[in-house]
């Protein structure tokens, strides 16, 4: 089938990314639900490569209650992310919550993707990183599955709800923030309240004698060694649109990636290793 213009522009970015990091750590795309932005998705991973690539959990949303939210865009993700590890990337896919069913491939292959349950990172200047999604770490009663399938449903509604009023009142631009996209992200936040989950992730790398740990799950970028070890969370495509990178020498950051209207988008460092704080 014929390309469009606009379908050859993007393989031509896709083939030559602007930023080539070492590692590139991203998580909770929660493809297939509503609050998913597959093109922000898209855009930025067009123009940021990496040698190694750690999708780390709900990069699909295989628990959503309606009719999966499905389209070329979403299809494009995921044909990109097995161009590159055709190119010779490695991508390593960490199952999360929402796509729980794939915890029964970990330890096997999916296409070109290595499916595993945790995975030990280790950076360019030597230190060793845990990396998984996060979900063993939630309150003991958040971690039974049923809390999965109740925010889903929820999630599902409200944003569902939100869709039909920006179409009733058209006063929202459709990249804008709602009222009921902050509430959903504010239940998240409470979920994850205090400290804890931070804690129970990084007592648990320190056990393991590991210099870090990168997850996701909680929807809240972070960047810190507040706990001791380096505690790095990727944060999400549905709010917050970060990333984790790992550059040549090892130094850590946190990508915030620029919204589209502003400019392309390709991610900047709102955090790294030389922020006040971060241990090395
Ligand atoms: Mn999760």
């Amino acid at each position: 089938m014929a390309q469009t213009l606009q379908e050859q522009e993007r393989l031509i970015a896709a083939l030559r990314p602007t930023h080539r990091h070492r590692t590139l750590f991203i998580s909770d795309l929660h493809l297939g639900a509503l609050g998913c932005r597959p093109e922000r998705i898209l855009a930025f991973l067009e123009q940021n490569d990496a040698e190694t690539i750690y999708l780390v959990g709900d990069i699909l949303d295989t628990w959503y209650p309606v009719v999966p939210q499905w389209t070329d865009v979403h299809d494009s993700i995921l044909s990109l992310l097995q161009r590159r590890a055709q190119a010779g990337s490695r991508v390593i896919y960490l199952p999360g919550n929402h796509d729980n069913a794939l915890r029964d491939h970990c330890g096997t292959h999916i296409g070109c993707f290595e499916v595993t349950e945790q995975a030990l990172h280790r950076t360019a200047d030597g230190r060793s990183f845990l990396v998984l999604h996060g979900d063993c770490a939630d309150r003991r009663m958040f971690r039974a599955h049923v809390w999965t399938r109740i925010g889903s449903w929820m999630d599902g509604a409200l944003r569902g709800l939100d869709t039909r009023l920006r179409r009733w009142g058209r006063t929202l631009p459709a990249d804008e923030r709602s009222a009921i996209d902050v509430i959903l992200s504010w239940v998240k936040a409470l979920m994850h309240f205090g400290d804890g989950f931070e804690i129970r992730l990084t007592d648990m790398a320190r056990a393991q004698g590991q210099d870090g740990v990168i997850c996701g799950h909680s929807h809240q970028a972070a960047l810190h060694s507040d706990h001791g070890i380096v505690f790095a969370n990727c944060g999400d495509w549905v709010d917050s649109f970060t990333a984790i990178a790992e550059d040549a020498q090892g130094r850590i950051s946190l990508l915030q990636a620029v919204e589209p209207q502003r400019a392309a988008t390709t991610g900047r460092p709102v955090a790294g290793k030389d922020a006040p704080g971060l241990a090395g």
